[in-house]
């Protein structure tokens, strides 16, 4: 049973997300190619899961420059995913078990080849003149110094009106003139049309982005050679709460529908504002903090070693900081990030372990959960050990940029199969049949590595097992409004390697107590954790990843305990324990 009720508000809040990457989810007409109808195919095992809602990466046409975040015609779907019979069809079968779909926007940008952009090119003083960032070039060279967070830089020049046209991604995708508020009803129609058709809402795309400072001044700052320029002046820019508010006027009026932005670069106190409960401007932020963990200071291609106290840092931070002010979306993996499981986790030895420990950190925290298709089996990245396989245009520009300035190949290769996103991109495990019953033709990106070893039918076989454990604490969260809503109160545990905090109610409390590593680890005797120990023994456990346990003395690889905790009378007053 779902918990959500039709058209009720703020369905978003108690939902839980899961993640599909269409073309890799499941491919239902032999093509290779991951497809609406695979996807339809396979509602009864998202309902059988348990998740009550879809965000569905970019289906509109597109020459696939970014793989769908180049947007070539809003209004039609790329004919290899199906046409509006399979996407309406979707749309009804989803609803009729109670489930939402909430579709990407990809607005910051369209594909150069929107007629708009031609027309833009073509004819500067028809109507989509103005629809894209046109600068005059410096000196013979392009307006400022900005860089493109795939490589090289910012602008890209056209001869045809003697210009440079912004784009913050690949040069296929051009920037959007949001200041033109032509571009602006163009967005709100667009987002009108899709309500019409029945969404229940957008996933925004770097919608921090939109509001550029319009001197396109040069970023003076002293920097990492390849890390990415020019943000101060694109990223939370001067205009963009107000851009966010006209659009609520606007295009969201519709108390069913939901606003989940998409906020690279966004700190707390960005995402309060962005977020706040009370104004409204989002609904929910995703923001990537927890994903640069292991960024240098080059930026997501300088790999540096993170220590799980960073992680449990960082997670506190968040959920404290968000408390009472905004509504947090909480994800480990997705399709631009390396698979979580390989990164947080220990894909070998403790794959079932750490997959479980993840799920269960992603599952009590506060906050809207985004599962993403595969971490539920507990994939592994992709691995591919040959450039030729990698598709996406990051990891491409990024090969080579730095093989032509005379990196060695292997120091290459080794940095890209760390974390590329296509390690999250592979086609999803299904089974054990070839392709492991993605698709009956070729698969049009390579299956993982390991993709004969890990899949839902084994892990369906299997108890425990990672996909059980997903769906128990899929469960466990829609019957225990404290893992979704609770106050989140850190536990100081003695021990670096232990996370451990409180998800407080009125009258109860949950104890979530986590080993973020592969070694057995010990609680210190003189912390926070043990006077909540102390009194009478251990609590009762709600849930354990490991049937036979020491905790909480001691603690396996990974193990993961959820205790119940009976209220004290100090905690009678607090309210707050709604987010
Ligand atoms: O991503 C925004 C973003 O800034 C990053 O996650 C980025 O893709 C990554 O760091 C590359 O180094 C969004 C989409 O999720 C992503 O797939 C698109 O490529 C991007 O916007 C442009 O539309
Ligand atoms: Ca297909």
């Amino acid at each position: 049973m779902s918990l959500i009720a039709p058209r009720s508000q703020e369905w978003w809040k108690d939902a839980t997300f899961y993640q599909i990457y269409p073309r890799s989810f499941f491919d239902a007409n032999g093509d290779g190619i991951g497809d609406l109808e695979g996807v339809r195919s396979k509602v009864d095992y998202l309902h059988w899961l348990g998740v009550d809602a879809i965000w569905l990466n970019p289906i509109y046409a597109s020459p696939n420059a970014d793989w769908g975040y180049d947007v070539s015609d809003y209004y039609h779907i790329d004919p290899v995913f199906g046409g509006f019979d399979e996407f309406d069809a979707l749309l009804q079968e989803l609803h009729r078990k109670e489930m939402r779909l909430v579709m990407d926007l990809v607005v910051n940008h369209t594909s150069t080849e929107h007629p708009w952009f031609t027309s833009s090119l073509e004819d500067p003083a028809g109507p989509c003149g103005d629809f894209y960032i046109w600068q005059q070039g410096v000196e013979s060279g392009p307006p400022n110094n900005w860089h493109s967070f795939f490589g090289g830089s910012a602008w890209e020049f056209k001869k045809e009106r003697e210009e440079y046209y912004l784009h913050l991604f690949a040069a296929g995708q051009a920037d959007l003139n949001w200041e033109n508020p032509a571009v602006r009803q163009e967005v709100y129609n667009v987002m009108e049309w899709w309500f019409r058709r029945g969404i229940d809402g957008f996933r925004m795309d770097v919608i921090n982005m939109i509001s550029k400072d319009s001197r396109f001044p040069n970023d003076s700052r002293i920097l990492d050679p390849i890390a990415t320029r020019g943000t101060p002046y694109f990223v939370n820019g001067p205009k963009l709460h107000d851009y966010l508010r006209e659009m609520r006027s606007e295009a969201l009026q519709r108390p069913e529908v939901t606003a989940i932005g998409e906020c690279p670069g966004a700190t707390v106190e960005d995402v309060r504002m962005l977020s706040n409960l009370d104004r409204r401007e989002l609904d929910a932020v995703i923001q990537m903090e927890l994903m640069e963990l292991d960024h240098g200071a080059g930026g997501k291609w300088d790999i540096r070693r993170w220590r799980p106290e960073e992680l449990a840092a960082k997670i506190t931070e968040w959920q404290s900081g968000l408390q009472g002010a905004a509504w947090p979306a909480n994800f480990f993996s997705n399709h631009d990030q390396p698979r979580a499981l390989s990164r947080f986790g220990d894909d070998t030895t403790y794959r079932y372990e750490s997959a479980t420990m993840l799920a269960l950190l992603l599952l009590a925290q506060s906050g809207t959960p985004f599962i993403y298709y595969g971490e539920e089996v507990g994939m592994p990245n992709a691995d591919y050990d040959e450039i030729g396989h990698y598709l996406d245009v990051d990891t491409r520009n990024y090969y080579g940029l730095r093989t032509m300035e005379g990196k060695p190949e292997s120091q290459v290769m080794e940095t890209i199969r760390y974390m590329s996103r296509d390690n999250a991109r592979s086609p999803m495990q299904w089974d054990r049949s070839p392709n492991a019953g993605f698709t009956r033709g070729t698969p049009w990106i390579p299956m993982g590595r390991r993709a004969r070893e890990v899949s839902v039918e084994s892990e369906q076989e299997r108890e425990p097992s990672v996909l059980q454990e997903y769906r128990r604490l899929i469960a466990l969260r829609k019957e225990e409004r404290l893992l979704r809503r609770g106050r989140f109160v850190p536990v100081e545990t003695g021990n670096p390697s232990l996370f451990a905090f409180e998800k407080r109610g009125d009258e109860s409390a949950l104890l979530v107590l986590v080993n973020l590593t592969a070694s057995p680890q010990n609680s210190g005797s003189n912390s926070d954790l043990q006077t909540r120990f102390s009194a009478g023994g251990a609590p009762p456990e709600i849930y354990n990843n490991y049937r036979e346990s020491e905790a909480p003395e001691s603690l396996a690889p990974f193990e993961s305990v959820i205790y119940r905790l009976a209220g004290g009378r100090e905690e009678r007053n607090d309210l707050s324990n709604t987010f």
